[in-house]
């Protein structure tokens, strides 16, 4: 079957609802109510709220792409990195948790609920934060399955914090506060938005597509092939976020939209304008679709990992 047909054939909406059904399953077994009961009632109430799941689907579809290593040949993939998308999503629940403090950018609405602090309080939520934070380790490293190698357990490990840390996402933070407020000013550039965006929100989601590789033990070369795709999809992700806080609704993106603008943030938009992102994108989904070809990573019969960059793109919240 040639790729195109192959393409239209993969029932992707199905596909993404299998994997995120796994997933939830998961995240409810490795966090169940516990005491200190309101702790765990606000850790809970963020990671077991929905949200697309993109980046622990992007971590399974990486581990599907790979050639296993010879001793897990037999195993499921999905079961194999369940773990691990476990943390990666306690991961970003955590960051919206924090993200949606008074003290960053103080919003009311997530993933159409009321946010952690509006319904815990900003102690508790600052608290939940941090559980979250250590639990996606403590998953990640006490029930990884045995039979993965713990070279590549301890490498993925690694790559969390450097992806997380101030090299990642809390540098990416600071560096979007220090921005606020500048856009128009002549020093905010394209430079500048993508050092932003490839730490803030590109770090975690390139960490999702290496490591699901990495803990299956795939090839130098299929590792920097899905690092360089993390990077298109990250930042194609978060391109497609600037525009869709202009163009979308409160009611279909579950948190409040127009607050990047109201905020002068540096943006891909701010750079560039509207139709200058929307140029960037298609771009970005060109050579990430050749990437994939050119690395033969897609599973022969689910193209999943094209389905996944172009879903990053054309979603709608
Ligand atoms: C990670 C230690 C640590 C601290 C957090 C606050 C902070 C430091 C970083 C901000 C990270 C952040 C909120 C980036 C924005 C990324 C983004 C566009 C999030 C929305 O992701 P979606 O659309 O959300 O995938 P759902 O709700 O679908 O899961």
């Amino acid at each position: 079957m040639l790729q195109k047909d192959r393409q239209a054939a993969f029932d992707f909406a199905r596909y993404i609802d299998e994997r995120r059904a796994r997933l939830e399953a998961s995240l409810e077994s490795f966090l169940p109510p516990a005491e200190p009961l309101k702790l765990y009632e606000a850790m809970r109430y963020s990671v077991l709220s929905g949200g697309k799941r993109l980046r622990a689907v992007l971590a399974m579809a990486s581990a599907e792409a790979v050639q296993a290593d010879e001793s897990l040949e037999g195993e499921d993939p999905v079961e194999l990195v369940l773990p691990l998308c476990c943390a990666i999503e306690m991961v970003h629940a955590m960051s919206l948790i924090h993200d949606d403090l008074p003290c960053l950018d103080n919003d009311d609405l997530r993933r159409g609920k009321p946010t952690n602090h509006k319904v815990f309080g900003e102690a508790m939520a600052l608290l939940a934060g941090d559980g979250l934070l250590m639990m996606a380790s403590e998953v990640l490293l006490s029930r990884t399955s045995k039979k993965v190698s713990p070279q590549a357990l301890l490498d993925v490990a690694l790559e969390l914090c450097r992806a997380t840390g101030p090299s990642g996402m809390v540098g990416g933070q600071v560096l979007d506060m220090e921005f606020t407020g500048a856009a128009g000013s002549g020093t905010v550039d394209e430079a500048v938005v993508s050092a932003i965006h490839k730490s803030k929100t590109g770090a975690l989601i390139r960490f999702s597509l290496w490591s699901g590789g990495r803990l299956l033990g795939a090839s130098a070369k299929q590792l920097e092939s899905l690092s360089r795709l993390g990077e298109i999809v990250g930042l194609a992700f978060q391109i497609t976020d600037d525009l869709l806080d202009i163009t979308g609704s409160a009611e279909s993106l579950g948190k409040t939209p127009g607050k990047d603008q109201a905020s002068n943030k540096a943006t891909w938009i701010s750079v560039f304008g509207e139709d200058g992102a929307r140029k960037k994108l298609k771009e970005m989904e060109a050579e990430g679709i050749q990437l994939i070809k050119d690395s033969s990573l897609d599973n022969p019969v689910s193209p999943t990992l094209t389905s996944l960059l172009q879903y990053s793109i054309n979603r709608e919240k």
